[in-house]
């Protein structure tokens, strides 16, 4: 018996089989869960056929920039479901041109709306119609963040600020909902290659200075993000909110590395 047996679990930011949202579903669908998926219309197709996959035909559309559609959303989800025991919330969004040369160049009034709105107020919206579905159910709410939300890192701009404004989030929902049983923590993880990352500048760079420096001397992977989701979705960790667990190989908790050079 999977230590998700018995969960009913909604995934927000499925698009590819390289989405965390993926690697996550993967390993919750081997540890028992049952899993619903909504999808931002263009990727109807795809994720309808990868639920199949995970045994799942419950997907839908949900736009989360709108209220109206994550509203629409959830109703269908309760056509299907009388409750919920999880959501992942695996989503972000900046325009392309806020992810390139500085913060001062790059970001504008509509640019740092559009991020925060996608990025961070989006699990608050979507913790709005979660939460009634969790009714004595121990729930839990799991969000994606990056080392950007608490230090500074070249392109990321932007979303450094929405991902430090969706982290405090995380502490804040997680003080309203813990008296309901409701635990909320996100995972920081190192940089993936997904379809988000594909379009970034230097990305492969990034990747292979964090291979070098992470004490586990790799990249993480879609399958150790997935497995600590897992975890955090589950009653194993019960003990466990408003936290931000690093899935980063340790590359946050280094201060220096020499590069390697031989003995003599
Ligand atoms: O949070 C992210 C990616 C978020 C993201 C990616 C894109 C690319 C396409 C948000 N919005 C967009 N908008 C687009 O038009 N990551 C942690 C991956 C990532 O993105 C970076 C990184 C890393 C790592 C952007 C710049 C520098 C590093």
């Amino acid at each position: 018996m999977g230590f998700l047996s018995g969960k009913r679990v909604l995934i927000v930011g499925l698009a590819t089989e390289r989405s965390i949202a993926h690697g996550i579903a993967s390993a919750m669908h081997r540890e028992g869960a049952q899993l619903a998926f909504s999808y931002q219309d263009r990727f109807k197709d795809r994720v309808e056929s990868m639920a199949g996959d995970f045994d799942s035909r419950l997907t839908f559309e949900m736009d989360v920039a709108s209220d109206a559609s994550i509203e629409a959303g959830f109703g269908h989800l309760k056509q299907q479901w009388d409750g919920l025991d999880a959501v992942v919330h695996a989503v972000a969004f900046a325009p392309q041109e806020a992810l390139r040369g500085s913060l001062i160049d790059s970001t504008t009034r509509e640019n740092f709306r559009i991020a925060h709105d996608i990025s961070s107020y989006s699990l608050i919206a979507i913790a709005k119609q979660a939460v009634p579905l969790m009714k004595d159910r121990a729930g839990a709410l799991l969000t994606m963040s990056y080392l950007g939300a608490v230090r500074s890192l070249p392109s990321y701009n932007v979303m450094g600020l929405a991902k430090a404004s969706l982290e405090a989030g995380v502490r804040f929902l997680a003080a309203d909902l813990g008296e309901r049983g409701i635990r909320v923590n996100g995972i920081s993880a190192g940089p993936i290659k997904t379809l988000a990352a594909a379009g970034i500048g230097g990305f492969r760079k990034m990747l292979s200075h964090v291979a070098a420096t992470a004490p586990i001397r790799r990249n993480v992977s879609l399958e150790d993000v997935g497995n600590t989701a897992a975890f955090l979705c589950s009653d194993l960790s019960a003990g466990i909110t408003g936290e931000i667990v690093y899935v980063d190989g340790g590359y946050s908790t280094v201060g220096m590395k020499l590069p390697e050079t031989p003995e003599t």
